[in-house]
């Protein structure tokens, strides 16, 4: 056993432990047992269809699974933290920089296929809102909107329902992807019918494949908006059949016909499947969340059952501006690791949906062993964020068990970062929910399904992470003057750099003095290959309005940024011309938000940066009570607006990353006090400074 296997295993609990101890030949051998099993099922699945239709053949597959522990199998787990050369990551950085990508690629290339690109978002025709009332009384105001959500004419456009608390600051937002269409999920006779295909199920309306009237409603329990409301979250949902029909040969009519992928004939290993789809549909619904001022773009919480559940867990691993991710009983090709013999097995699931994954998924059926990913790596994405895993007890077909050790074998992930993951490798009992740390679990009493009490639990964890907080009160009007350059400070900024008359007024990172170099009255980054050479202002402040021009060099991308505190970064980065920019695009506060448009200019040409920036407060024990916010110009145009942020997100920050004694000193002073300074960053890229001043409000 590797070390990292030992290390993943001891925090996995006896169950785990139990099934490495079968060692390799122990392995194969049960595995092979197994698949016979599998086989024997499947030939007298095959007869029952005959003789009686598809669902029989269904409820004879789940009657037959595996429902024993004891036959569950041996196993041995990849390493979660596993670089390309097999090296575990050392920190937080090594992570992202190197083993995240990595893991990330594996789910890639053997589950869900290749990421799909961003698209610019449109809204089709004018969005519907109404102020309404709610049963119980609640006050909430409904927006439905239609989007086409790949810019082109013929795209399929998704129609999305929101309701939101009438707080009158941004909120929160679940958002999920629903099965039956808007309409189903709530009462309120005014949602629009979903015009989406569908899987014919009569007792809930769907009829000829396409929603009726009799459809509403029909899984209301699904989505307690009034309760989600009244605790200040808001809800947003669409339908996953607007975005990809759920049948086999629903390529033609999904997105990714429209992306250009592949709709027939042998599609490459890695081409990306239905789940592919809707998670790259919840992040263009994303795209225009985080658009509405009513909308906290930082608090927006990816939520998913089922087979919404794989994806719901797929978008927040590919996109990170997700802030919390909720897999509600995903199972097999979601949150259940796949070494699991036990309930739906690779072989099920894709014999009955060969389009929801990449083709090379369907080669692992009966050979889970030789995965080179398995689900906990998939759990582990959405780290350092929070994640939430809900099982129901009765819903052995989605291995209840098997999704709770996949959340305990993702907490090394979390560690990284100095967090606990799940806390505890005891399986819980029902309705007891579990997480000491960024990991929270329930198993549900009852079968499968969606409650309110399961989204109960993913208020209170969303609470306890995300915390319904204050932003600090607004100061007056933030319009600086961009033109013309080099602009002059104002009365009252304390000049960090000027013409180049003064030494600047920096440290190194170990509070000596600077190596980079000053050039014609410009202050160029002294590149490192460690990308951690910063310099730190002498200055500290709490908030305030931060002005700097820069030119990026054509080297690593013009990679460099304006780092607030050491927390929170402007990026500065080549993104002259990228449509549309990303939360990593200059203009971005690095994967908070995106800008709201590009305004960068080429290489080589000078650039500026406005910056308010308010601290977020925290109490005594370091909690944030009021979150923080930017305000930016970038090149005469407004790139963030008033954008909150909480808990610093990026593997980089300096006190991570090439962290020395003096900064940890800076850290915790400015824990206790809120003053920070500001760091310009290296980032491999020979990025030109001047004029650089900070006005402390
Ligand atoms: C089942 C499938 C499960 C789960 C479920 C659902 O038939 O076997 O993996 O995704 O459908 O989405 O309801």
């Amino acid at each position: 056993m590797s070390t990292a296997t030992e290390r993943r295993l001891s925090g996995a609990g006896s169950l785990a432990l139990e099934v490495a101890r079968g060692g390799r030949t122990g392995l194969a051998k049960v595995t092979d047992m197994a698949w016979r099993r599998r086989v024997f099922r499947l030939v007298v699945g095959l007869w029952a269809a005959g003789a009686c239709g598809v669902s029989c053949m269904v409820d004879s597959l789940a009657a037959d699974a595996n429902y024993e522990e004891a036959a569950v199998g041996t196993y041995t787990l990849p390493d979660v933290l596993a670089g390309p050369d097999g090296r575990p990551a050392t920190s937080a950085a090594d992570w992202a920089d190197r083993c995240r990508p990595h893991q990330l690629a594996l789910l890639e290339a053997n589950v869900y296929g290749r990421r799909l690109p961003p698209t610019l978002v449109s809204v089709v025709g004018d969005p519907e809102r109404a102020d309404v009332t709610l049963a119980g009384g609640v006050r909430a105001t409904r927006l439905q909107v239609r989007l086409k959500l790949a810019g082109k004419p013929e795209a399929p456009a998704a129609d999305v329902l929101l309701y939101l608390p009438q707080s009158g600051r941004p909120v929160p937002v679940f958002l999920n992807l629903n099965f039956k269409g808007n309409q189903a999920e709530h009462s309120d006779p005014a949602i629009w019918l979903t015009r989406a295909w569908l899987p014919n199920d009569e007792k809930s309306g769907i009829v000829g494949n396409r929603a009726t009237e009799a459809s509403r409603a029909a899984n209301a329990r699904r989505w307690p908006v009034e309760a989600m409301v009244a605790r200040g979250y808001g809800v947003a949902t669409a339908c996953y059949g607007d975005i990809f029909p759920d049948k086999p040969d629903g390529r033609a009519e999904s997105v990714l016909a429209t992306l250009g992928r592949p709709v027939d004939g042998d599609l490459a290993p890695d081409e990306p499947g239905a789940i592919a789809a809707w998670a790259w549909g919840l992040s263009r619904i994303l795209d225009w969340l985080v658009r509405q001022p009513e909308i906290d773009a930082t608090r927006v919480i990816v939520v998913g059952h089922s087979r919404n559940g794989k994806a719901a867990l797929w978008a927040g691993a590919c996109d990170e501006r997700f802030a919390m991710v909720v897999s509600n009983e995903s199972g097999c090709g979601g949150a259940a690791l796949e070494r699991r013999n036990y309930g739906e097995t690779t072989a099920d699931i894709t014999r009955r949906f060969p389009h929801w994954f990449c083709p090379k998924y369907s080669t692992f059926a009966g050979r889970a062993a030789e995965m080179p990913t398995d689900q906990h790596v998939l759990l582990a994405m959405a780290a350092p964020r929070p994640l939430y895993v809900a099982s129901a007890i009765e819903d052995r077909w989605a291995d209840p068990r098997g999704e709770f050790l996949a959340a305990v074998e993702a907490g090394p992930a979390w560690k990284l970062f100095g967090i606990e993951g799940l806390g505890t490798s005891e399986w819980p009992p029902v309705d007891t929910p579990v997480g000491g740390g960024r990991i929270g679990y329930h198993v549900r009493s009852g079968g499968h399904d969606l409650l309110e009490c399961d989204w109960q639990r993913f208020a209170d964890f969303a609470d306890r992470h995300l915390g319904v907080v204050e932003p600090v009160a607004a100061t007056g009007e933030f319009r600086p003057v961009q033109q013309p350059l080099p602009a002059a400070p104002p009365p009252g900024a304390i000049v960090l750099f000027g013409a180049g008359e003064e030494p600047p007024a920096f440290t190194s990172m170990a509070g000596s003095p600077i190596d980079w170099k000053v050039e014609n009255g410009t202050l160029v980054v002294n590149t490192t290959n460690g990308h951690a050479n910063h310099i730190v202002s002498r200055a500290r402040f709490q908030d305030a309005d931060i002005h700097a021009e820069f030119m990026v060099a054509a080297e690593a991308h013009g990679n460099s940024g304006i780092y607030i505190h050491g927390h929170y970064e402007m990026q500065i980065y080549d993104s002259f011309g990228v449509e549309p920019p990303t939360e990593q695009d200059e203009g971005s506060l690095y994967r908070f938000g995106p800008p709201l448009v590009n305004a960068s200019r080429p290489v080589g040409e000078w650039q500026v940066y406005d910056i308010r920036f308010i601290a977020p407060r925290r109490d005594a024990s370091g909690r944030i009570v009021k979150v923080g916010s930017v305000t930016a110009w970038l090149n005469g145009k407004l790139v963030q607006d008033g954008l909150m942020f909480t808990e610093p997100r990026s593997p980089y920050i300096p006190y991570r990353h090439g962290v020395t004694d003096y900064l940890r000193g800076i850290e915790s002073e400015m824990r206790r006090t809120g003053r920070g300074p500001l760091f310009l960053q290296d980032h491999g890229s020979p990025t030109r400074f001047r004029n650089v001043w900070i006005r402390p409000l």
